[in-house]
């Protein structure tokens, strides 16, 4: 009998925490316990609520999904609060499980921390190789200080403690709030309200050019899950979808007009910004050890998307 795991999710009320809960939910496997905590529970920028928090659940494994995430206009807007909040969250999330033994951490990172000026494909050799897009440099050098203090836990004490860096997220349970969504619940809520509105014009921001890997959110669970039991190397590891996946968001923008099917026309507000051109990430390392895994098609996931809003849009995080 495999040892028992008590694995607790930080971030658990968000939108990759809501997938992974999915996910698990369907497995119920008897060895692994899994704790989904929210800022209810504890607000791991502070060190005490934190250390409350780990002497509660004394997790063996921890998936670190907690963090001060938003899209480009957010972050634009707010490069500080992202900078501190999530330095202080990952770095007591780190040291609470140093100090209780925990057993293995994941931690999250994103495509969207790699230095600006770069050769593509990004790989998850080139975190570190220069200043990330100067729209979300705080998140992108908090994220990072991840990657440098899970090596320096490792050399110094031989904690296990790694990342994966996941491309762009969308699906069920997503933030739909207008300022700090990303692109996709951002939009969906707009088509939404524009067609509740009875109005024939659907506003995209930006030129509708730049590019972007989208993955849904429950591929991306099912991927932490195997990270979690299977991937033991400290170096992170990016979970995109392939490179010929890459879409710009004016595809975005038609896909959600079939999806909700809207007979009016799509406006791109080019007064607005439109942050990095493109961020392709090679997701060869990940093929290396799952070369068969299959990601949701994008049509069907934006489909599945669009349907949960409607169905729970009074619920959803707006
Ligand atoms: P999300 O939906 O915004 O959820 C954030 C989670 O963090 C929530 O459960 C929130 O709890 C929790 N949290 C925030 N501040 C906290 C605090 N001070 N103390 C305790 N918990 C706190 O985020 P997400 O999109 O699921 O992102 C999850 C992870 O994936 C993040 O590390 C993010 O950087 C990474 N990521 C996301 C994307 C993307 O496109 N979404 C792409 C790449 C990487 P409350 O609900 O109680 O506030
Ligand atoms: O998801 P998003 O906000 O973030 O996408 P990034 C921004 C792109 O979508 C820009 C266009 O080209 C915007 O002009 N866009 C069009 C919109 N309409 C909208 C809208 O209604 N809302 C939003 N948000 N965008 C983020 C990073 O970059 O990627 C974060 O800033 C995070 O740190 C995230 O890591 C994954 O993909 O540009």
């Amino acid at each position: 009998m495999p040892d028992k795991k008590i694995i607790m999710v930080t971030g658990g009320t968000g939108l990759v925490g809501k997938a992974i809960e999915t996910v698990v939910q369907s497995e119920n496997r008897v060895d692994e316990t899994w704790i989904f905590v929210s800022s209810k529970d504890a607000d791991l920028c502070d060190l005490d609520s934190t250390r409350r928090l780990f002497e509660k659940y004394k997790p063996t494994h921890v998936i670190h999904l907690a963090a001060m995430v938003g899209g480009l206009f957010h972050n634009m807007s707010h490069n500080l609060d992202f900078l501190r909040n999530n330095l202080h969250m990952n770095d007591n999330v780190l040291q609470m499980s140093y100090e209780t033994g925990v057993r293995k951490v994941v931690s999250c990172l994103s495509t969207c921390i790699f230095p600006d000026k770069t050769t593509y494909p990004i790989d998850e050799s080139m975190i570190h190789n220069g200043p990330p897009h100067p729209s979300n440099f705080g998140y992108s050098y908090a994220k990072r200080m991840i990657d440098v203090a899970n090596k320096a836990y490792h050399e110094q004490y031989g904690c296990l403690f790694t990342s994966v860096v996941p491309c762009n997220v969308f699906g069920p349970h997503d933030n739909y709030n207008p300022e700090s969504s990303h692109v996709i619940p951002g939009l969906i809520r707009k088509l939404f309200d524009t067609i509740d509105n009875g109005g024939d014009t659907f506003l995209v921001m930006g030129t509708g050019k730049p590019l972007r890997q989208f993955i849904y959110s429950l591929d991306l669970a099912r991927l932490f899950v195997w990270v979690l039991r299977e991937y033991d190397e400290v170096e992170p590891i990016i979970l995109s979808v392939d490179e010929e996946c890459e879409v710009s968001i004016k595809k975005v923008a038609e896909e959600l007009v079939k999806s909700f099917d809207f007979k009016g026309s799509i406006v791109f507000d080019e007064t607005k910004a439109d942050g990095q051109y493109k961020k392709t990430a090679s997701n060869k390392k990940l093929r290396c050890y799952l070369p068969d895994f299959q990601f949701t098609p994008f049509s069907r996931a934006i489909k599945e998307s669009v349907d949960w809003y409607r169905q729970n849009h009074l619920l959803a995080r707006n």
